[in-house]
């Protein structure tokens, strides 16, 4: 575990993180799939997908707000992450995006502390590397002027990801 200023790096499965709020990696149905996706709707149970069925899905970048359900979280935020498709189709810029609509919609419902997964660096293929230094600098940026959220979580689901998040941190 690891502070720096309000972003703490930590290991493990989002959906047993004690935040008032996790962020899920959709895909814009936000009908569910695989990944970190499938674990929130599994541990949220069936009552996340009714909600999500009126949600008319979100667009890449974009981000809409749920209950928890039967997770311990309170909110879930869904953001769609980009797919990488080598990088010049505006992958940094729509994922830099997700961060920033997810935690600005965070900060105006005054939510206290935020989870997020490394969005878009499982099956949406985009370097983990780049993925990390875009997190961290759009959340650092729009934290600088928020009071809320007070406190997010980086979730890494591995060890490489743990390590990466400490050495941007650091480095950034
Ligand atoms: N807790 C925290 N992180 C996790 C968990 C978990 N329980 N499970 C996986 N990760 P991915 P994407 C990490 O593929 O790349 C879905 O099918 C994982 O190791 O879940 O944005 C959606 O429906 C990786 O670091 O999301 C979309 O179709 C990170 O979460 C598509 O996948 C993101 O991996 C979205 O792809």
């Amino acid at each position: 575990m690891t502070l720096s200023d309000r972003i703490m790096v930590l290991k493990g499965d989002i959906t047993l993180v004690d935040a008032e709020a996790i962020v899920n990696a959709a895909n814009s149905s936000l009908l569910g799939g695989g990944g970190v996706d499938g674990a929130i709707h599994t541990a949220a149970g069936p009552g996340l997908l009714e909600e999500c069925r009126n949600l008319n899905g979100c667009a890449v970048g974009e981000a809409k707000v749920t209950g928890g359900h039967n997770l311990k979280a309170r909110y879930v935020i869904h953001t769609v992450g980009p797919v990488w498709r080598g990088g010049a189709r505006d992958e940094h810029e729509l994922l830099a995006s997700c961060y920033r609509n997810s935690l600005k919609l965070a900060a105006d419902m005054k939510i206290k502390s935020v989870a997020f997964p490394a969005i878009s660096t499982g099956v949406y293929g985009f370097p983990a590397d780049q993925a990390s230094l875009i997190a961290v600098k759009e959340l650092r940026r729009i934290l600088r002027r928020e009071k809320f959220p007070q406190m997010v979580y980086l979730l890494a689901f591995s060890e490489q990801q743990y390590n990466l998040y400490i050495k941007t941190l650091k480095e950034c």
